[in-house]
Parts: C-alpha cells; sequence; structure tokens
C-alpha cells in the first residue's frame, strides 16, 4: 500500500515513484514518460491501466456511488463515475490534493465533491449514505444472486420485501430457472473465485471440449485474462478452427446448472452500435461442480468415519462462449474486458474512427467494409490504437 505524503506537485510525485519501480525493460531513462495530466486521453482503451491501483479509496467510493445510480437506472451519472473511476487507476501516483486532478478528463463537478472530501475528511458522506440506504442494501443483495438483475430487484422492492429471506419465504414468487439455481448454490457462488479454481476449471473445460474437438483452442478470458487473482465467474471462449459445425459441447454429470443461449447471429446484420451491447454468440451460462479437496481434513475423516454426507465440491459460475472461428479475435477482445476498457473501445471506434465495433466485428461506415482480424493487435491497428496488453485493459 502507498502511504499518501505531504502533497507535491503531480509531475515530481510520479517521477518519485517510479524510481521506486524497476525501469521498463530496454527503456533508456530518457524515455520514461512524465505525467502530463492534460495528455491523459478521456478513452480507457487510450490507457494502459495495470491492477496497481493507487487511488483505491477514491475508485471504491465511485464505485459505490456508480452503482446506486445503476440501480436508480440513471446511466448517465453511472457512467460518470465509472469513467472518473477508471482514470483514478490508470494514474501513477496516489491523489493527496485537488492540484494532482487538475486537467485531468471525466473530473465532473459531482466526482471533484467526492474526492475533495475524500481527501480532506478521509472518507465520502455521500458513499456512507448510499452504504446504510435501505433501497442500496435490499439492491445489492438481490442482485448478488444469480439471475437476479436490476429489473428484478426493482419488482421485488416495489413488492415490499427487503432481504433474501424475506425472497425465500415469498411463496407467491415466481423464480426462474437460473434464480432458482442461484439461491440453490449461492454461497459458493458469492464466495469469490481464485486463481487456482479457475485453472482447475481450465482443465476440466479443456479436456470435456478437446474430447468433442480435438483442434478446438479452449481461451480463459474476462478478469483472469487481466491478470486479477478472483473473480465471481471464470469465462472461457472456445473456438474451432475449420469448417462450422455444431457439436454438442458440454459434458452433463458436471454441469450444476446450465442455461444454454443459442447463437442469434445474422450473417448480413451490422455491428451494434449499442455501447453495452449484448453478443449473439452460442453461450452457456453454467455452474460447473469442481471437487475439491478438503481443507480440513480431520472433519472429513470423522465424517467418512461416522458415514455423514460432506460437501467435497464448490459450484463455480462459468460463462462459456462459443464463437466461429473468423470472429475470434473480437470476441477474445471484446471478453477479455474491462467492460469499461470495451466501452471506451467502442465509443472510441464510433466518434474518432467513424467504425462500429463489437464483439462479432468491426465495420468501417465511411468504406462500407468490414475488417478482418486474426489477432487483437490486427483490431487496434485497425482502429489505430496502439496495442495495449491484456493486463493493462484494467480500466
Ligand atoms: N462481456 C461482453 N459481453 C457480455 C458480457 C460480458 O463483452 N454480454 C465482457 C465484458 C467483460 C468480460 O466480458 C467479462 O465479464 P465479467 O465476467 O462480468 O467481468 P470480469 O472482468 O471477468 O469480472 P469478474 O472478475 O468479476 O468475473
Ligand atoms: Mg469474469
Amino acid at each position: 500500500c502507498m502511504e499518501a505524503g505531504r502533497p507535491v506537485d503531480s509531475e515530481l510525485k510520479y517521477r518519485l515513484m517510479e524510481q521506486d519501480q524497476s525501469p521498463p525493460l530496454n527503456a533508456p531513462e530518457s524515455e520514461v514518460p512524465s505525467f502530463i495530466a492534460s495528455k491523459v486521453s478521456q478513452y480507457s482503451c487510450q490507457r494502459k491501466t495495470t491492477l496497481n491501483n493507487y487511488n483505491q479509496k477514491f475508485t471504491d467510493a465511485f464505485e459505490i456511488m456508480a452503482e446506486n445510480y445503476e440501480f436508480k437506472e440513471n446511466e448517465i451519472f453511472c457512467l460518470e463515475f465509472l469513467r472518473a473511476a477508471s482514470v483514478l487507476k490508470f494514474l501513477p501516483f496516489p491523489v493527496t490534493t485537488m492540484k494532482d486532478i487538475q486537467g485531468l478528463p471525466c473530473m465532473g463537478d459531482r466526482v471533484r465533491d467526492v474526492i475533495e472530501e475524500i481527501i480532506e475528511e478521509g472518507e465520502s458522506s455521500r458513499a456512507k449514505e448510499v452504504l446504510s440506504d435501505e433501497r442500496y442494501q435490499s439492491f445489492k443483495q438481490f442482485t448478488s444472486v444469480f439471475g437476479v438483475g436490476v429489473k428484478t430487484s426493482e419488482k421485488w422492492y416495489r413488492m415490499g420485501l427487503r432481504t433474501l429471506e424475506e425472497v425465500k419465504a415469498d411463496r407467491t414468487l415466481k423464480l426462474s430457472k437460473m434464480q432458482k439455481a442461484g439461491f440453490l448454490y449461492y454461497e459458493d457462488l458469492v464466495s469469490c473465485v481464485s486463481k487456482a479454481e479457475a485453472d482447475a476449471v481450465s482443465l476440466i473445460v479443456k479436456n470435456t471440449v478437446c474430447r468433442f474437438l480435438p483442434d478446438a483452442l479452449v481461451t480463459i478470458t474476462g478478469g483472469f485474462r487481466r491478470g486479477k487473482e478472483i473473480g465471481h465467474d471464470i469465462d472461457f471462449l472456445i473456438t474451432n478452427p475449420g469448417p462450422r459445425e455444431d457439436d454438442e459441447l458440454l459434458h452433463k454429470g458436471l454441469l450444476l446448472y446450465c442455461d444454454m443461449i443459442e447463437s442469434t447471429f445474422v450473417k448480413e446484420q451490422l455491428p451494434s452500435r449499442k455501447v453495452d451491447a449484448m453478443d449473439n454468440f452460442q453461450k452457456c451460462f453454467a455452474i460447473l461442480k469442481l471437487y475439491q479437496p478438503r481443507v480440513d481434513n480431520s472433519s472429513y475423516n470423522m465424517s467418512k468415519k461416522f458415514h455423514i454426507e460432506v460437501k467435497d465440491w464448490k459450484a463455480i459460475r462459468v460463462d462459456l462462449v462459443i464463437t466461429p472461428f473468423e470472429q475470434y479475435a473480437y470476441a477474445l477482445l471484446g471478453w477479455t474486458g474491462s467492460r469499461q476498457f470495451g466501452r471506451d473501445l467502442r465509443r472510441f471506434a464510433n466518434h474518432e474512427r467513424k467504425m462500429i465495433l463489437d464483439n462479432h466485428a468491426l465495420y468501417d461506415r465511411r468504406k462500407r467494409i468490414f475488417l478482418k482480424a486474426g489477432s487483437e493487435e490486427e483490431i487496434f491497428a485497425h482502429l489505430g490504437l496502439d496495442y495495449v496488453e491484456p493486463w493493462e485493459r484494467n480500466a
């Protein structure tokens, strides 16, 4: 954890921090970039954001504010705080004075007020208010269930329900198949997925897929591809080089829950302009049964001895996305995230390049052609952007 020192100006602070870190390979000292706030792009796809966040006390508060606006379906204010959080995650130093954010993009008045208060008081009264707000607390609980989004939460809240206990006790509610699975495996699913669990699941998925499609490419995407140590799920992209085939990819028995979404992709269709659109790939939102060695062995042996059933597995959320080979690079870019990085890529493509990007393709509106890409590097090149590595996309 970085300690907030006495106020120094941003540029000097950056240079001081640089000395603590090993210099980038092959970079002569003169090339170490000095930090110039006004040169920071408003688009996160033009910034390199690693998991090394010097401003977590600010970004945590922003994310609480953003989530509350999301629950209120106020997209504009929600995005305002998400963009600000993303800018501060990119900063190579901790903000300690208002001067530090001078010239930075996405620092509107609402955002500045929160920053100012955190600098002065150490915490944000607004974020604290949100955390203790009854509606926020209920929505937070409701949306923590797999299959429950803002719309369902809204409905339950309007019915007077406030806690998950009350939801479970309400016999009149009709839960979807997804929500039933969400409640059944609730404890496992709210506990985070570790890197070790992701690796274990990765082996299972790869083995299973390769039994049906020996040439298939299986790639872990999402947060784990960006270098995160934990996640709420594990995202996989599956593609099969060569001619298209409709194969049964899923091995029953291991799957506790599986919601297959058939591909809705229409060949002639242009990429969607909606910045937050879902894609049309065949996908499966699944819950996988991961057998695990017991951590607590003595109680396990004891239970065995007395023939008491022990749960030797954990339910884990897995997203499997199946893509045609030609669209693999676009799907990989989209599914690697972060969400904010993806939003800004699409916004940049649209506003700065007159191109439409989604998880399937890139369309040049002026030339009226689709731009083919076999790798993520080619997509960045089509957009005229410097390549950003997956672990630098934690915007
Ligand atoms: N994504 C997408 N289209 C969707 C859903 C997600 O392009 N319909 C992208 C955005 C981020 C990425 O896929 C992975 O999504 P999440 O699993 O929600 O995010 P994450 O970064 O992996 O976060 P976590 O670590 O919590 O799983
Ligand atoms: Mg994920």
